[in-house]
Protein backbone atom coordinates (compact mmCIF):
# COMPACT_ATOMS: atom_id res chain seq x y z
CA UNK A 1 0.00 0.00 0.00
CA UNK A 2 2.81 2.58 0.74
CA UNK A 3 4.73 1.60 -2.29
CA UNK A 4 1.98 2.36 -4.20
CA UNK A 5 1.21 5.36 -2.60
CA UNK A 6 5.02 6.79 -3.32
CA UNK A 7 4.45 6.01 -6.98
CA UNK A 8 1.03 7.56 -7.84
CA UNK A 9 1.16 10.96 -5.12
CA UNK A 10 4.47 11.98 -7.33
CA UNK A 11 2.19 11.07 -10.88
CA UNK A 12 -0.19 13.10 -9.40
CA UNK A 13 1.50 16.20 -8.80
CA UNK A 14 3.86 15.89 -11.82
CA UNK A 15 0.98 17.33 -13.69
CA UNK A 16 2.57 15.48 -17.27
CA UNK A 17 -0.34 15.69 -18.92
CA UNK A 18 -2.29 17.76 -21.18
CA UNK A 19 -2.52 20.70 -23.39
CA UNK A 20 0.46 22.71 -21.45
CA UNK A 21 2.83 19.61 -21.24
CA UNK A 22 6.21 20.40 -22.35
CA UNK A 23 7.27 16.69 -22.67
CA UNK A 24 4.74 16.97 -25.48
CA UNK A 25 6.50 19.65 -28.17
CA UNK A 26 5.14 20.72 -31.37
CA UNK A 27 7.78 22.78 -32.36
CA UNK A 28 11.99 22.18 -33.05
CA UNK A 29 12.53 24.49 -30.10
CA UNK A 30 10.38 22.57 -27.79
CA UNK A 31 11.63 19.15 -29.23
CA UNK A 32 15.07 20.26 -28.56
CA UNK A 33 14.47 21.26 -24.94
CA UNK A 34 12.69 17.59 -24.42
CA UNK A 35 15.39 15.94 -25.76
CA UNK A 36 17.83 17.87 -23.66
CA UNK A 37 15.57 16.78 -20.65
CA UNK A 38 15.34 13.08 -21.53
CA UNK A 39 19.06 12.59 -21.71
CA UNK A 40 19.76 14.75 -18.09
CA UNK A 41 17.08 12.07 -16.94
CA UNK A 42 19.09 9.90 -18.43
CA UNK A 43 22.20 10.39 -17.24
CA UNK A 44 21.25 11.38 -13.65
CA UNK A 45 19.09 7.80 -13.36
CA UNK A 46 22.75 6.48 -14.72
CA UNK A 47 24.58 7.88 -12.29
CA UNK A 48 21.76 6.92 -9.28
CA UNK A 49 22.50 3.44 -10.59
CA UNK A 50 26.10 3.27 -10.98
CA UNK A 51 26.32 5.03 -7.18
CA UNK A 52 23.42 2.25 -5.78
CA UNK A 53 25.23 -0.49 -7.74
CA UNK A 54 28.91 0.58 -5.91
CA UNK A 55 27.06 0.65 -2.61
CA UNK A 56 25.45 -2.63 -2.91
CA UNK A 57 28.46 -3.98 -3.95
CA UNK A 58 30.24 -2.30 -0.95
CA UNK A 59 28.08 -4.08 1.56
CA UNK A 60 29.08 -7.73 -0.02
CA UNK A 61 32.56 -6.46 0.10
CA UNK A 62 33.11 -5.16 2.92
CA UNK A 63 35.72 -5.66 4.74
CA UNK A 64 36.47 -8.58 7.28
CA UNK A 65 37.91 -8.03 10.76
CA UNK A 66 41.12 -9.39 10.01
CA UNK A 67 41.54 -6.79 6.99
CA UNK A 68 41.99 -3.31 8.96
CA UNK A 69 43.67 -1.74 5.97
CA UNK A 70 43.76 -3.62 2.67
CA UNK A 71 42.55 -2.15 -0.19
CA UNK A 72 42.47 0.91 0.90
CA UNK A 73 44.73 3.11 -1.51
CA UNK A 74 42.98 1.77 -4.73
CA UNK A 75 39.29 2.69 -2.92
CA UNK A 76 40.63 6.49 -3.00
CA UNK A 77 41.24 6.45 -6.34
CA UNK A 78 37.88 5.03 -7.37
CA UNK A 79 36.27 7.80 -5.03
CA UNK A 80 38.80 10.25 -7.18
CA UNK A 81 37.34 9.43 -10.48
CA UNK A 82 33.48 8.33 -9.78
CA UNK A 83 33.01 11.27 -7.45
CA UNK A 84 34.80 14.34 -8.56
CA UNK A 85 36.34 13.81 -12.28
CA UNK A 86 33.06 11.72 -13.86
CA UNK A 87 30.76 14.64 -12.54
CA UNK A 88 33.09 17.78 -13.72
CA UNK A 89 33.27 15.63 -17.06
CA UNK A 90 29.06 15.05 -17.21
CA UNK A 91 28.39 18.69 -15.95
CA UNK A 92 30.70 20.40 -18.67
CA UNK A 93 29.42 18.10 -21.32
CA UNK A 94 25.41 19.15 -20.56
CA UNK A 95 26.82 22.58 -20.12
CA UNK A 96 28.13 22.61 -23.64
CA UNK A 97 25.08 20.67 -25.38
CA UNK A 98 22.79 23.49 -23.62
CA UNK A 99 24.67 26.12 -24.18
CA UNK A 100 26.02 25.96 -28.00
CA UNK A 101 22.60 23.82 -29.09
CA UNK A 102 19.51 24.51 -27.27
CA UNK A 103 19.82 27.99 -26.33
CA UNK A 104 20.71 28.96 -29.84
CA UNK A 105 17.29 26.88 -31.45
CA UNK A 106 15.20 28.91 -28.75
CA UNK A 107 16.85 32.18 -28.99
CA UNK A 108 14.99 34.97 -30.47
CA UNK A 109 14.95 34.69 -34.10
CA UNK A 110 16.68 37.30 -36.52
CA UNK A 111 13.60 39.47 -37.63
CA UNK A 112 14.39 38.66 -41.47
CA UNK A 113 13.80 35.00 -40.81
CA UNK A 114 10.15 35.40 -39.32
CA UNK A 115 7.00 35.91 -41.82
CA UNK A 116 5.21 37.57 -38.47
CA UNK A 117 5.16 39.34 -35.51
CA UNK A 118 3.21 39.51 -32.53
CA UNK A 119 3.18 41.29 -29.20
CA UNK A 120 1.85 39.91 -26.03
CA UNK A 121 1.46 42.25 -23.05
CA UNK A 122 1.54 41.26 -19.39
CA UNK A 123 -1.38 42.76 -17.54
CA UNK A 124 -2.27 41.96 -14.20
CA UNK A 125 -4.26 39.33 -14.53
CA UNK A 126 -4.49 38.85 -18.28
CA UNK A 127 -2.56 38.54 -21.69
CA UNK A 128 -3.22 41.05 -24.18
CA UNK A 129 -2.41 39.91 -27.83
CA UNK A 130 -1.81 42.70 -30.78
CA UNK A 131 -0.57 42.09 -34.26
CA UNK A 132 1.23 45.61 -35.52
CA UNK A 133 0.26 46.60 -39.14
CA UNK A 134 -3.51 45.66 -38.00
CA UNK A 135 -6.05 47.17 -35.45
CA UNK A 136 -6.42 43.92 -34.10
CA UNK A 137 -6.39 43.53 -30.20
CA UNK A 138 -6.85 40.69 -27.99
CA UNK A 139 -7.08 38.78 -24.78
CA UNK A 140 -5.96 35.34 -23.44
CA UNK A 141 -6.15 33.63 -26.85
CA UNK A 142 -3.64 33.96 -28.95
CA UNK A 143 -4.23 32.54 -33.25
CA UNK A 144 -1.20 32.02 -34.91
CA UNK A 145 -0.69 30.43 -38.14
CA UNK A 146 0.59 27.26 -38.76
CA UNK A 147 4.30 25.84 -39.78
CA UNK A 148 5.18 29.91 -39.53
CA UNK A 149 7.83 31.50 -37.83
CA UNK A 150 6.35 34.31 -35.45
CA UNK A 151 8.95 36.89 -33.42
CA UNK A 152 7.18 37.09 -30.34
CA UNK A 153 7.32 40.43 -28.53
CA UNK A 154 6.44 40.09 -24.45
CA UNK A 155 6.38 43.12 -22.95
CA UNK A 156 4.23 44.51 -19.88
CA UNK A 157 2.18 46.96 -18.66
CA UNK A 158 2.78 46.72 -14.91
CA UNK A 159 4.77 44.44 -13.35
CA UNK A 160 7.26 41.40 -14.32
CA UNK A 161 5.38 38.37 -16.11
CA UNK A 162 6.89 35.27 -18.23
CA UNK A 163 4.88 33.97 -21.42
CA UNK A 164 5.29 30.36 -21.42
CA UNK A 165 3.34 28.15 -23.77
CA UNK A 166 5.61 24.98 -22.87
CA UNK A 167 5.08 22.68 -26.00
CA UNK A 168 6.22 25.20 -28.02
CA UNK A 169 9.02 27.36 -26.64
CA UNK A 170 10.75 27.78 -23.50
CA UNK A 171 9.80 31.00 -21.17
CA UNK A 172 10.33 34.82 -21.75
CA UNK A 173 9.88 37.07 -18.84
CA UNK A 174 8.11 40.51 -19.50
CA UNK A 175 10.29 42.97 -18.00
CA UNK A 176 9.01 46.61 -17.26
CA UNK A 177 10.91 49.20 -19.74
CA UNK A 178 12.21 46.35 -22.02
CA UNK A 179 11.08 44.04 -25.13
CA UNK A 180 12.12 40.28 -25.06
CA UNK A 181 11.61 38.36 -28.04
CA UNK A 182 11.13 34.68 -28.78
CA UNK A 183 10.05 32.45 -31.59
CA UNK A 184 6.70 31.00 -31.30
CA UNK A 185 6.51 28.25 -33.76
CA UNK A 186 4.13 25.76 -34.51
CA UNK A 187 4.06 22.13 -36.72
CA UNK A 188 0.61 21.45 -35.85
CA UNK A 189 -3.04 22.37 -35.62
CA UNK A 190 -4.60 22.68 -32.55
CA UNK A 191 -4.97 24.44 -28.70
CA UNK A 192 -2.37 24.97 -26.64
CA UNK A 193 -2.29 25.84 -23.14
CA UNK A 194 0.20 28.61 -21.94
CA UNK A 195 0.39 29.85 -18.18
CA UNK A 196 2.31 33.21 -16.59
CA UNK A 197 5.51 31.24 -15.07
CA UNK A 198 6.44 34.57 -12.68
CA UNK A 199 4.66 35.10 -9.80
CA UNK A 200 3.11 38.44 -10.46
CA UNK A 201 0.59 38.78 -7.51
CA UNK A 202 -2.45 37.48 -6.62
CA UNK A 203 -4.03 35.33 -9.25
CA UNK A 204 -0.88 34.71 -10.90
CA UNK A 205 -2.11 31.43 -11.20
CA UNK A 206 -5.37 32.87 -13.27
CA UNK A 207 -3.17 34.26 -15.69
CA UNK A 208 -3.20 31.60 -18.66
CA UNK A 209 -3.98 31.74 -22.45
CA UNK A 210 -4.58 29.49 -25.26
CA UNK A 211 -2.74 28.95 -28.63
CA UNK A 212 -4.92 28.58 -31.08
CA UNK A 213 -2.67 26.92 -34.56
CA UNK A 214 -4.90 27.60 -37.49
CA UNK A 215 -4.30 26.60 -41.20
CA UNK A 216 -2.83 30.15 -42.82
CA UNK A 217 -6.84 30.70 -44.51
CA UNK A 218 -8.77 30.76 -41.27
CA UNK A 219 -5.67 32.58 -39.22
CA UNK A 220 -6.24 35.13 -42.28
CA UNK A 221 -10.05 35.37 -41.67
CA UNK A 222 -9.92 35.16 -38.45
CA UNK A 223 -7.53 38.58 -38.21
CA UNK A 224 -9.79 40.27 -41.10
CA UNK A 225 -12.34 40.20 -38.30
CA UNK A 226 -10.17 40.74 -35.31
CA UNK A 227 -9.02 43.95 -37.09
CA UNK A 228 -12.65 44.86 -38.27
CA UNK A 229 -14.64 47.50 -35.51
CA UNK A 230 -17.53 46.16 -33.34
CA UNK A 231 -20.85 45.35 -35.49
CA UNK A 232 -23.30 48.34 -34.19
CA UNK A 233 -26.53 45.45 -32.76
CA UNK A 234 -29.64 46.06 -34.60
CA UNK A 235 -31.99 46.22 -32.35
CA UNK A 236 -33.41 44.20 -29.22
CA UNK A 237 -31.57 43.45 -25.91
CA UNK A 238 -28.03 43.96 -27.20
CA UNK A 239 -29.02 47.52 -28.95
CA UNK A 240 -30.41 48.37 -25.22
CA UNK A 241 -27.11 46.84 -23.38
CA UNK A 242 -24.20 48.48 -25.62
CA UNK A 243 -25.83 52.36 -24.03
CA UNK A 244 -25.22 50.35 -20.55
CA UNK A 245 -21.92 49.32 -21.38
CA UNK A 246 -20.49 52.59 -22.70
CA UNK A 247 -21.57 54.12 -19.43
CA UNK A 248 -20.54 51.60 -17.18
CA UNK A 249 -17.43 50.07 -18.50
CA UNK A 250 -15.85 52.36 -21.39
CA UNK A 251 -13.40 53.54 -18.75
CA UNK A 252 -11.35 50.92 -18.32
CA UNK A 253 -12.18 48.77 -21.57
CA UNK A 254 -12.12 49.67 -25.74
CA UNK A 255 -14.63 48.61 -27.72
CA UNK A 256 -13.31 49.73 -31.13
CA UNK A 257 -15.91 51.37 -33.38
CA UNK A 258 -17.72 53.19 -30.35
CA UNK A 259 -16.71 55.32 -27.82
CA UNK A 260 -15.31 52.94 -25.53
CA UNK A 261 -11.54 53.24 -25.54
CA UNK A 262 -9.81 52.18 -21.49
CA UNK A 263 -7.25 50.17 -21.48
CA UNK A 264 -7.34 48.76 -18.11
CA UNK A 265 -9.02 45.62 -19.23
CA UNK A 266 -8.63 43.64 -21.90
CA UNK A 267 -10.49 44.88 -25.38
CA UNK A 268 -13.67 43.92 -25.60
CA UNK A 269 -14.67 44.74 -29.73
CA UNK A 270 -14.87 41.27 -30.39
CA UNK A 271 -15.17 39.00 -27.35
CA UNK A 272 -18.05 37.51 -28.10
CA UNK A 273 -15.88 35.39 -29.78
CA UNK A 274 -12.88 34.01 -27.17
CA UNK A 275 -13.68 30.57 -25.36
CA UNK A 276 -12.66 31.31 -22.30
CA UNK A 277 -12.13 34.77 -20.42
CA UNK A 278 -9.70 36.68 -17.49
CA UNK A 279 -7.26 34.51 -18.32
CA UNK A 280 -9.05 31.59 -18.60
CA UNK A 281 -10.72 32.06 -15.32
CA UNK A 282 -14.51 30.93 -16.71
CA UNK A 283 -16.01 29.99 -19.92
CA UNK A 284 -17.35 32.98 -22.46
CA UNK A 285 -21.13 31.74 -21.12
CA UNK A 286 -24.26 33.55 -20.66
CA UNK A 287 -24.42 32.40 -16.84
CA UNK A 288 -20.88 32.92 -16.32
CA UNK A 289 -20.42 36.53 -18.52
CA UNK A 290 -23.42 37.76 -15.74
CA UNK A 291 -21.86 36.39 -12.43
CA UNK A 292 -18.75 37.97 -13.54
CA UNK A 293 -20.21 41.63 -13.69
CA UNK A 294 -22.11 40.88 -10.32
CA UNK A 295 -19.54 38.78 -8.83
CA UNK A 296 -16.30 38.53 -10.07
CA UNK A 297 -14.60 38.68 -7.14
CA UNK A 298 -15.94 35.60 -5.80
CA UNK A 299 -14.34 34.11 -9.51
CA UNK A 300 -10.66 36.04 -9.39
CA UNK A 301 -10.33 37.54 -6.08
CA UNK A 302 -8.24 41.13 -5.75
CA UNK A 303 -8.95 41.46 -9.72
CA UNK A 304 -8.91 45.30 -10.60
CA UNK A 305 -12.62 44.94 -12.10
CA UNK A 306 -15.48 46.25 -10.09
CA UNK A 307 -18.23 44.47 -9.27
CA UNK A 308 -22.02 45.79 -11.17
CA UNK A 309 -25.05 45.08 -8.93
CA UNK A 310 -27.36 45.52 -12.00
CA UNK A 311 -31.21 45.12 -12.04
CA UNK A 312 -31.85 41.36 -13.61
CA UNK A 313 -33.03 42.82 -16.68
CA UNK A 314 -30.41 45.34 -17.35
CA UNK A 315 -27.46 42.40 -16.35
CA UNK A 316 -29.37 40.64 -19.10
CA UNK A 317 -29.03 43.39 -21.79
CA UNK A 318 -25.36 43.85 -21.20
CA UNK A 319 -24.54 39.97 -21.22
CA UNK A 320 -26.49 39.97 -24.65
CA UNK A 321 -24.48 42.71 -26.51
CA UNK A 322 -21.21 41.07 -24.65
CA UNK A 323 -22.32 38.08 -26.73
CA UNK A 324 -23.00 40.25 -29.52
CA UNK A 325 -19.34 41.22 -30.17
CA UNK A 326 -18.25 38.69 -32.43
C1 LIG B 1 -12.11 49.73 -13.23
C2 LIG B 1 -11.92 49.10 -14.51
C3 LIG B 1 -13.02 48.22 -15.08
C4 LIG B 1 -14.34 48.54 -15.30
C5 LIG B 1 -15.08 49.84 -14.97
C6 LIG B 1 -14.91 47.38 -15.94
N1 LIG B 1 -13.97 46.41 -16.12
FE1 LIG B 1 -14.22 44.63 -17.04
N2 LIG B 1 -12.32 44.11 -16.63
C7 LIG B 1 -11.40 44.92 -15.99
C8 LIG B 1 -10.18 44.19 -15.81
C9 LIG B 1 -8.91 44.70 -15.14
C10 LIG B 1 -10.39 42.91 -16.37
C11 LIG B 1 -9.41 41.74 -16.38
C12 LIG B 1 -9.53 41.01 -15.07
C13 LIG B 1 -8.62 39.84 -14.97
O1 LIG B 1 -8.73 38.94 -15.81
O2 LIG B 1 -7.82 39.80 -14.03
C14 LIG B 1 -11.74 42.92 -16.89
C15 LIG B 1 -12.30 41.82 -17.57
C16 LIG B 1 -13.55 41.83 -18.14
C17 LIG B 1 -14.08 40.78 -18.97
C18 LIG B 1 -13.32 39.54 -19.43
C19 LIG B 1 -12.72 39.86 -20.78
C20 LIG B 1 -11.73 38.85 -21.31
O3 LIG B 1 -11.54 38.84 -22.53
O4 LIG B 1 -11.13 38.12 -20.55
C21 LIG B 1 -15.35 41.16 -19.32
C22 LIG B 1 -16.31 40.37 -20.19
C23 LIG B 1 -15.59 42.43 -18.70
N3 LIG B 1 -14.48 42.83 -18.01
C24 LIG B 1 -16.78 43.12 -18.81
C25 LIG B 1 -17.02 44.35 -18.21
C26 LIG B 1 -18.29 45.03 -18.26
C27 LIG B 1 -19.51 44.51 -18.96
C28 LIG B 1 -18.14 46.19 -17.56
C29 LIG B 1 -19.18 47.26 -17.28
C30 LIG B 1 -20.42 46.81 -16.73
C31 LIG B 1 -16.76 46.26 -17.07
N4 LIG B 1 -16.13 45.13 -17.50
C32 LIG B 1 -16.23 47.29 -16.36
C33 LIG B 1 -11.59 46.21 -15.59
C34 LIG B 1 -12.79 46.88 -15.60
CU1 LIG C 1 1.73 37.24 -14.55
Amino acid sequence: MAALVLVLVPLALSGCAGAQNSLNPHSHAATDIANLFWWMMAIAFGGLALVTGIMVAAWFRRKQPDEEHAGERRGNIVVLALGIVMPICVVCALFVVSDTLIINVTQAPAASSTAMTIHAIGHDWWWEFRYPGTRADTADELHIPVDTRINLVATTADVIHSFWVPPLNRKIDTIPGQRNRILLYSNELGTFRGQCAEFCGLQHAHMAMLVIVQTKAAFRAWLRNEAADARKPAGGPALAGENVVLASCSSCHTIRGTSASGYVGPDLTHVGSRTWLAGLSFPNRRAWLARWITDNQSIKPGNQMPEFHFAAGRLRDVVAYLESLK
